[in-house]
């Protein structure tokens, strides 16, 4: 009996990411059937060509194919990208080796509506950037929300502040619309959001660890891990925020492998699209009772143990 469980990932790579990407080939609890991309973190031709490279570096043990995605969101200009939080290539300025690996021809949105056609109810999707390529699937096919057995999305924030605006998160502030589109699709939702993923705080004794347990033949992997948490530590540092790199996405495919990572309560959640200092907000009715509800939101998390799991499952 096959335990993995089968999952699309969809990606804005990205150094999130790409822990996220290299956490999710290396685990023993997941399947990755194919991996889109989107615009997030650069633009959508670079953020694949990283994500083929991710995976060169990753040598999975078995096929997986990477489609590309949306390059803007639904409706909105696209926000300009951050070279100072990710590099001008998103990899904090990394080279990563080419690879001769390419994307298929299908796009991202075809390939989930396929994908969760050929398999109703086996298919997990994970997505760690904007809901854009998962908003144009479901205005393809209106049928996904019953075939999808949930969506796992590194996104929003409940409790606590937004990271791109006082009260918006990146990945749906980067487009409103296509999450408004989801939340309110019927599919089940669970948020991992920066409630949570602000407690997954990567430090340098976790770096050194990591450092320490890779072997000699993993000399590349050490070199890209060495590059990318280095110019995060300093990135935070140089905000006085200390030294260290929030988990985000990788937390997500840690939720997709085993939920009980996390403990969630169930809300009604509206996706502010209009708001002049608002929009992007996870907009949560905290009254009770609940008179309905759209998602699962993690509010706390065991993050020593996440972070642990995460070295030993990256250095396997
Ligand atoms: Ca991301």
């Amino acid at each position: 009996m096959n335990a993995e469980k089968r999952i699309i990932l969809d990606v804005d790579t990205g150094i999130d990411d790409a822990l996220a990407i290299l956490f999710a080939v290396k685990s023993r609890k997941l399947k990755v059937e194919g991996i889109t991309t989107g615009y997030g973190n650069c633009d959508v031709h670079q953020v694949t060509e990283n994500t083929l490279r991710v995976l060169e570096l990753a040598q999975p043990r078995y096929d997986i194919p990477v489609v590309m995605g949306s390059d803007n969101p639904l409706f909105r200009k696209r926000r300009e990208f951050s070279a100072v939080i990710h590099g001008h290539n998103g990899l904090g300025g990394y080279e990563l080796s080419g690879t001769n690996r390419t994307a298929l021809e299908e796009k991202a949105a075809d390939f989930i509506v396929d994908r969760i056609n050929k398999n109703p109810d086996q298919i997990t999707l994970v997505f760690t950037g904007r809901l854009t390529n998962l908003a144009i699937a479901l205005a393809k096919d209106p049928t996904l929300p019953s075939k999808v057995e949930r969506l796992i999305l590194m996104g929003g924030a409940l409790h606590v502040p937004g990271n791109i605006t006082p009260v918006s998160e990146a990945n749906i502030h980067g487009d409103p619309e296509a999450a408004y589109r989801v939340f309110h699709s019927g599919i089940p939702i669970t948020m991992v959001g920066l409630d949570v993923t602000g407690k997954t705080k990567f430090g340098e004794k976790h770096f050194e660890q990591l450092m320490n347990a890779l072997t000699s033949e993993q000399n590349e992997l050490k070199a890209f891990l060495n590059h990318i948490f280095t110019f995060s530590f300093e990135a935070s540092d140089s905000l006085n925020e200390g030294k260290y790199r929030l988990m985000h996405d990788p937390l997500a495919v840690g939720v997709a492998e085993d939920h009980t990572l996390v403990t969630c309560e169930d809300y009604y959640i509206q996706i502010e699209t209009k708001g002049a200092l608002s929009s992007g907000a996870t907009l949560t009715d905290l009254r009770h009772p609940q008179t309905q509800i759209n998602a699962s939101v993690c509010l706390s998390v065991k993050d020593e143990l996440f972070l642990q799991h995460y070295i030993n499952t990256i250095v396997s």
